[in-house]
């Protein structure tokens, strides 16, 4: 066979693995590949939407040539399928000799998919007996690689067939279930968080031993400076930000080829995103769906990439730094969700060592005018990616499924925007109609006001749940055993704990969670002062992830203690997925006690929300001069007043900031226009019944196991088991 040199069959059987585990992997591969094509009709099949795309039926022919030319055709006595498929199906390999023109593979209405199908199965056939002849070791590792390749070949399947379908006017759907976009349930839709990297000399690259692709070895030796890289992936809410804020038409944000190439081909948006009328929705392969902003953005070019990172006040990551933090296990959405583009043009590793003959041709020769992406996506096959693995694209490709994460280098003196409420402030601000998470009121002065709201005379909540947690903790804590760790989410001044604490004795531990530092440590130093024997632990973190709490409690029993209404904070799906993430946190066994305040006439509950004292309105407006503060804005706050509306389809009271006149304001380094009364919506305040608060914790798998619920102003506890 041209240019192959390794012998086929021979007498050094390879011993690594058995000849079963071999077949059942190429069996498996095989078949996947065509389950993949399953969806697909015959004419699906053989067009070519653009010359980087290949047509299904090619994919089909291509990836089992690759097994007939470097396996069959090198044993003794094995007759082609047919000779003229070395031309149809040779992809780029000029070793093996000419073939049909990339960019003319959608002319091959022959041969039929029929005559496709029926070349599978014969070189299966003799692959199949070749394999459980025993293969040497050289050939098990091409062997891998063959399959390594088919591998590639079945998520190019996908993304050329999404590629094809997004220009019909039926926006087809490829499968109406494919596995969709977004982000996991235990951190949904979190922004990312910048992590430190220390820097010095790190390896990379695959060790000599397993399967691996050529251009990731030899591993060796970089250094790298002292940098930070974001734990997760830029989300189409930041590039919203990024658009709202004139990303596409600036071109300071852009390397020159990449502002040529936005002004030629006009990108206003990434690859798939399609304008309906306000709102935007992404072509998928579920067909068209309503964009969801809290999925990281995906189908953008290296250019598009490069260009947000230095909007964001960031950089790509180099591959060198990116697979450091992959191992060291710093990252989230590593291989599941988008390949991710580096700052790293697709060069040779020192001591880079082509394959062997033929093969040789598969990724060394492309080492020119392309970057570097690294991790895997959604349509990647499981297990086919690893840390060390180098793909690459030219730095223009939309097609690929491809997103960023952020990084930057130490002591950078930019806005951060990845870190939370900068890039949340972004989003929201951004965003139609403006929102913002109340969780972001609570820094030292906010988290004072709310105390101060406490002692207003329109605020019920806390007075009347402080009096009936008083009435009941006796009944609440009878039967909790010796030992127990009682975890509080969002415990502010901690008052309330204290009830519980002087009625049990067997709180042996406490571990106040706060997102305000200033309130946690002022809290549990009071307590530690307070109960000596207590053991108090607090956590300064965001509840709504998934908090890791001392591995020295993990055997102790758990109480969860969430009072004050804070659910109500929270819309119903967010409420669903908190209290799942408490069940992560606390353990199957565990019981979760909820204050929840009761749905009641609107004249109370407005004067709860707006004291005539105008501590609401300055606990609201403290979130402008936190703004101003920490991510240097110029909010005027007088231009702005507080609102509080009951919304009764929804239930809940709703705080808003509203504009006085038409302005413009500064934040986080970007410029945001406000209309005259337009609201920027900072709090939602849930009211509910007893039913509607039972059916949401059986929605999230929680029982009500015992409630109680005050004389008016009604408030609720409940035990969930
Ligand atoms: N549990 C106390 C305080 C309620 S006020 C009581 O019942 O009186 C709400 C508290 O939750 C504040 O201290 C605020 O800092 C905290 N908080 C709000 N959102 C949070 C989040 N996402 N993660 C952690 N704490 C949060
Ligand atoms: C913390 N949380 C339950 C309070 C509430 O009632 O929604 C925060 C608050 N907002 C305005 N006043 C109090």
């Amino acid at each position: 066979m041209d240019g192959h040199t390794y012998p086929i069959t021979g007498a050094t059987v390879c011993t690594q693995h058995s000849e079963t585990i071999c077949s059942q992997r190429y069996r498996a591969v095989r078949a996947a590949t065509l389950s993949l094509a399953a969806p697909l009709s015959a004419e699906d099949m053989v067009v070519q939407s653009m010359p980087d795309a290949s047509p299904a039926k090619w994919h089909l022919g291509h990836t089992t040539w690759f097994f007939e030319t470097f396996f069959l055709k090198a044993t003794p006595g094995y007759i082609p399928f047919d000779p003229q498929y070395g031309y149809l199906f040779n992809s780029y390999y000029e070793a093996i000799g000419s073939r049909q023109p990339r960019a003319q593979r959608g002319l091959l209405t022959r041969p039929p998919l029929a005559d496709v199908l029926t070349y599978r199965q014969h070189v299966d056939t003799h692959m199949l007996r070749l394999i459980e002849q025993g293969l040497s070791c050289d050939v098990r590792d091409l062997l891998e690689l063959g399959l390594a390749h088919e591998e590639q070949h079945q998520e190019l399947l996908l993304m050329d067939i999404q590629h094809l379908f997004s220009l019909s006017p039926l926006a087809p759907a490829y499968d109406p279930a494919f596995k969709p976009d977004a982000p996991k349930p235990e951190a949904p839709g979190a922004p990312g968080r910048y992590v430190s990297r220390p820097g010095g000399l790190v390896e990379i690259g695959a060790e000599a031993e397993g399967f691996a692709f050529d251009n990731e070895r030899p591993r060796h030796k970089t250094w790298l400076e002292p940098h930070a890289i974001s734990d997760r992936l830029v989300r189409n809410a930041d590039w919203l930000a990024f658009m709202a804020d004139g990303g596409y038409s600036r071109p300071e944000l852009w390397l020159s080829d990449g502002w040529a190439t936005v002004q030629a081909s006009g990108w206003t948006a990434p690859f798939y995103w399609r304008q309906a009328g306000e709102d935007w929705q992404i072509f998928d392969l579920r067909g068209l769906q309503p964009l969801n902003p809290d999925a990281p953005v995906t189908h953008v070019s290296f250019y598009e990439a490069d260009a947000f990172a230095r909007w964001a006040g960031g950089r790509l990551p180099t591959e060198a730094e990116w697979e450091a933090a992959a191992r060291d296990g710093v990252l989230h959405q590593v291989e599941d969700v988008a390949w991710q583009w580096t700052a790293s043009a697709y060069l040779a590793y020192p001591g880079f060592q082509p394959g062997a003959g033929a093969v040789g041709e598969y990724n060394g020769k492309f080492m020119s005018g392309q970057m570097v992406l690294r991790g895997g996506s959604a349509f990647t096959p499981q297990g086919h990616s690893r840390p060390t693995y180098r793909n690459f694209f030219a730095p223009d490709k939309r097609w690929v499924r491809a997103g960023l994460r952020l990084a930057r280098d130490a002591g950078s003196a930019t806005i951060n925007l990845d870190d939370g409420f900068a890039a949340d402030v972004v989003a929201g601000l951004s965003a139609r109609p403006k929102s913002l998470s109340p969780k972001y009121f609570y820094d030292a002065a906010g988290s004072d006001l709310f105390e101060a709201i406490c002692r207003t005379p329109e605020y019920y909540p806390t007075r009347t749940e402080t009096r009936l947690l008083s009435d009941i903790a006796g009944e609440l804590v009878a039967d909790w055993p010796n030992d127990t760790v009682l975890v509080e989410f969002g415990s502010g001044a901690s008052d309330k704990t204290r009830l519980l604490l002087d009625a049990s004795a067997r709180i042996a531990t406490y571990v106040p969670i706060d997102i305000s530092p200033d309130a946690l440590n002022a809290a549990a130093a009071r307590l530690k002062t307070a109960y000596p024997a207590l053991s108090v632990l607090p956590v300064v973190g965001d509840f709504t992830q998934n908090v890791h709490l001392p591995d020295a409690l993990r055997d102790q029993p758990r109480i969860g203690f969430f009072p004050g209404s804070t659910i109500g904070n929270f819309t119903p799906d967010e409420s669903r997925r908190l209290l799942r993430t408490f069940r992560t946190v606390l353990g199957a066994d565990a019981r979760l006690i909820v204050g929840a305040d009761m749905v009641k006439d609107e004249a109370t509950l407005h004067a709860a929300y707006d004291d005539t004292g105008g501590v609401t309105a300055a606990f609201n407006k403290n979130l402008l001069t936190r703004i101003n503060r920490e991510l240097g804005g110029n909010f005027d706050l007088d231009a702005f007043d507080h609102l509080a509306v009951w919304n009764a389809a929804q239930s809940r009271i709703e705080m808003h900031l509203v504009s006085r006149h038409d302005q413009i304001v500064t934040a986080a380094g970007h410029r945001f226009a406000f209309k005259a009364s337009e609201r920027l919506h900072t709090e939602n305040s849930h009211k509910f019944t007893p039913e509607s608060f039972a059916a949401l914790c059986e929605g999230a798998g929680w029982q009500v196991a015992k409630s109680w619920i005050s004389p008016d102003p009604a408030f609720g506890i409940f035990v969930l088991a």
